[in-house]
């Protein structure tokens, strides 16, 4: 399903598959599916977005929270911390918070590539101490994993796949965000050119999307091959009309990917952006509700 398609989820649809993942063990604190309790216990929705440098990583979170200015940065004690961060610096521990949507915290890793196993150690020690925290305020509740497209020659590196074989770190959904594909569109659509000489442009759109999905669909089914498998994939590219939609798909697929209804209603009351996902997930628990 193309990413700006705007859908709701559907069963046998794998951008919008659940997590296959196992029943959270959920907390002691772990309130009922009702919202205002749940953000009395959790006032955020805690989101790690982890990928390479320059993947785009800071561009979805600004759509996400319809900002063009960038986050607030607080230390792990919640202390504003005043700093110039450099490209692709990023301490994983602080909390990255916009002002316009304080519902969300963001913690940011430098890619792997820069940092290499040192930086993939604290990644994987992150995440285990916050699958630790018996607090849901303090657990990391998704992981939104870019993986850009614009170098096609690489598209995953090693440190990418042996993320993925993670063990030990809870329930917690990761969504793989397939990031710049207008790269791999352009590289798509030169092949197509090659191969077709004289091929109609309306033809080598349609063909070009056609063998990107293709493509990306391929590279999600390498990484379900993984024990820390990815529950849904969406992809990005630079287009602002179509960012708004990719924004939109990737809310879609991170609520449906989440396990426990009482983060699913979290999620979806902290997001503003996407009233289809409020309208659809009100219908859901009211049918719910109702059917017994
Ligand atoms: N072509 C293209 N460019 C993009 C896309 N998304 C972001 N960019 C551009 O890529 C550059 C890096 O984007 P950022 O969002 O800052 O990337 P980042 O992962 O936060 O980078 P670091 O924090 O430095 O690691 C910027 O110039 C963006 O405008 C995309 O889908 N396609
Ligand atoms: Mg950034």
């Amino acid at each position: 399903m193309p990413a700006d398609s705007g859908a709701q989820p559907r069963a046998g649809d794998s951008s919008f598959t659940l997590s296959t993942q196992p029943a959270a063990n959920l907390p002691l604190d772990e309130p009922k599916d009702d919202v205002i309790e749940i953000r009395s216990k959790c006032p955020h929705f805690r989101i790690l977005i982890i990928g390479r440098a320059n993947a785009g990583k800071t561009t979805i979170l600004k759509r996400v929270c319809n900002s063009v200015k960038g986050p607030e940065i607080y230390d792990v004690n919640g202390k504003k911390v005043y700093m110039i961060t450099l490209r692709g610096e990023h301490d994983i521990e602080n909390q990255m918070i916009f002002k316009s949507n304080p519902g969300f915290i963001f913690h940011d890793s430098r890619g792997f590539e820069s940092g290499g196993l040192e930086e993939m150690e604290k990644v994987k020690n992150f995440i285990k101490t916050r699958a630790a925290s018996s607090t849901l305020a303090e657990q990391l509740h998704a992981i939104w994993y870019c993986l850009p497209m614009a170098d096609t020659t690489r598209p995953f590196l090693k440190a990418d796949q042996d993320f993925f074989d993670l063990e030990g770190v809870g329930n917690v959904p990761v969504i793989a965000i397939f990031t710049k594909c207008d790269g791999l569109f352009t590289e798509v659509c030169g092949n197509l050119m090659a191969d077709h000489q004289g091929i109609d442009p309306s033809e080598l759109t349609t063909k070009g999307k056609e063998k990107v999905e293709e493509v990306l669909t391929n590279r999600f089914n390498k990484l379900q091959q993984h024990q820390f498998k990815p529950a849904a994939h969406v992809y990005t590219r630079a287009l602002a009309a179509t960012q708004t939609e990719c924004v939109k798909k990737l809310e879609q697929v991170t609520a449906g990917a989440i396990t426990s209804e009482a983060l699913q209603l979290l999620f979806v009351s902290v997001q503003c952006n996407n009233l289809d996902l409020c309208t659809f997930y009100a219908i859901k628990k009211f049918a719910l509700t109702t059917a017994y």
